[in-house]
């Protein structure tokens, strides 16, 4: 399985970057923040919940997350491989990520971090707030997201470079251009 973990802070481009990855690498893809989109908009118990941390910024708390991925590696075991798409955010989720990978006898086969400056960030977010009707993509509510990445989300980096499976990436710049330096990253390890 080729395992792709796509890393970097909020507006990094992990989205965007995913689909391009998913086509052309035909992966199954697994976004936590549109799997709780879902739940948010199929107004379950778990939906209301999380909406309670995305609407302040903060992170939904691991046994969460590790629960909802947990059931969807299940059913992708016998897929060619998958994104990890603004998953894992913390170290407790990257360690959660080995371990349900190891029991399908996989792993991270390469992170990939879009590092991009807070500014183009910010003002990223910003302009999709004006189309996304997002409740997380107002100026409050993304500096407190970016302040979040730093402190909870960036020490995941150390995981991976222990790991070497570390790639950094210049996320400035055309998507197409951009996406071509995540491919040659992942081209090497295959
Ligand atoms: P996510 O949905 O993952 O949102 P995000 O980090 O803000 O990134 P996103 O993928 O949406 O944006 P992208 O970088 O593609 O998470 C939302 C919330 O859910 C989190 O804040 C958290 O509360 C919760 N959550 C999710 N996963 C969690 C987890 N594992 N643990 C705990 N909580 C979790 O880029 C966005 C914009 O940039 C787009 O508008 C795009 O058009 C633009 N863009 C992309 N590339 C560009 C380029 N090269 N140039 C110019 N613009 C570009």
């Amino acid at each position: 399985m080729l395992n792709v973990v796509i890393f970097g802070p909020p507006g990094s481009g992990k989205g965007t970057q995913s689909e391009n990855i998913i086509e052309k690498y035909n992966l199954a893809h697994i976004s936590t923040g549109d799997l709780l989109r879902a739940e948010i908009s199929g107004h379950t118990q778990l939906g209301t919940i999380a909406k309670s941390y995305i609407d302040k910024g903060d992170l939904v708390p691991d046994e969460i997350i590790i629960g909802m991925i947990d059931n969807k590696i299940e059913s992708l075991a016998h897929t060619n491989g998958v994104i990890f798409d603004g998953f894992p955010r913390t170290e407790a989720q990257a360690t959660a990520l080995d371990e349900l990978l190891h029991e399908h006898k996989a792993k991270v086969s390469v992170m990939v971090n879009l590092e991009v400056p807070k500014d183009e960030l910010v003002e990223r977010l910003l302009k999709r707030g004006e189309i996304s009707g997002r409740s997380d993509d107002n100026l409050e509510t993304i500096q407190k997201r970016i302040s979040v990445y730093e402190t909870q989300t960036k020490p995941v980096i150390d995981f991976y470079k222990k790991n070497g499976v570390y790639k950094p990436i210049k996320g400035v710049g055309s998507v197409q251009n951009i996406f071509v330096a995540i491919s040659e990253a992942i081209d090497s390890v295959k």
